[in-house]
């Protein structure tokens, strides 16, 4: 078999991106438009920043092989629901859960999976709520159906799972040293998770 793309596959890649692309877009759209009428509700912005990224051909070829699935773009299609990425970083954790279920709720999209790691934290001590959305991409032959991964998360979890992603793709450091900074990783998150909280406690109660 083949373990990248030719051809017509390049050009079928490209219009694949291309569609994902605006789906992001129209997700970003939404999210912008909800972070603006709650600043005019209630004098407070939900949503710090947003970040988009589109997943290279390359790290989308490398996904497709660590799970033995064919390199056609058809199983991108039917496998991969994060070629479109976007995270959507708030102030505080009850943010990420009044931006996500407003966005849930609206009628155009479909919410494909929900994982929340800030309820369920990973045993690293990871946190962020990720949501696969399902929103239309109108094109002249009609809408096209199209995933779109959403990360929520605070200030705080997106500092920590920033320095945790840069370990862990640090080949560099002894291993030990590695493992070490891990096991102190964890603890930064839950003291993190308790630090935010209180913050949060002081930001409901100012009002
Ligand atoms: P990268 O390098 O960020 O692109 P799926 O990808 O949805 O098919 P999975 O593993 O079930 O498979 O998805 P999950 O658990 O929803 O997590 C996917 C993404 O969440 C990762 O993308 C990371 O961006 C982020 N993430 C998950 N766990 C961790 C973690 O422990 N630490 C950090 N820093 N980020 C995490 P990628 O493509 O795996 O990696």
């Amino acid at each position: 078999g083949t373990d990248t793309f030719r051809g017509a596959q390049i050009v079928e890649y490209a219009e694949l991106e291309q569609v994902y692309s605006g789906a992001m877009r129209e997700i970003s759209t939404k999210l912008e438009n909800l972070d603006d009428e709650f600043q005019l509700k209630n004098e407070h912005n939900p949503i710090h920043h947003i970040e988009c990224r589109l997943k290279s051909i390359g790290s989308t070829i490398g996904k497709l092989k660590k799970r033995g699935l064919p390199i056609e773009i058809d199983s991108i299609r039917e496998n991969l629901y994060d070629i479109a990425g976007i995270r959507v970083i708030c102030n505080y954790v009850t943010d990420v859960y009044n931006v996500a279920d407003t966005l849930s709720q609206q009628s155009d999209i479909e919410v494909i999976r929900v994982k929340d790691y800030i309820r369920n934290p990973k045993p690293n001590g990871y946190r962020s709520l990720h949501v696969i959305y399902q929103v239309p991409v109108f094109l002249s032959d009609g809408p096209h159906p199209t995933p779109v991964e959403v990360q929520f998360r605070t200030i705080a979890m997106d500092y920590w799972a920033s320095l945790e992603h840069r370990l862990r793709y640090k080949n560099s450091i002894e291993d030990n040293a590695r493992e070490q900074h891990f096991e102190t990783l964890k603890e930064c998150a839950s003291q993190l998770a308790n630090i935010e909280n209180r913050m949060q406690q002081i930001h409901q109660e100012i009002g």
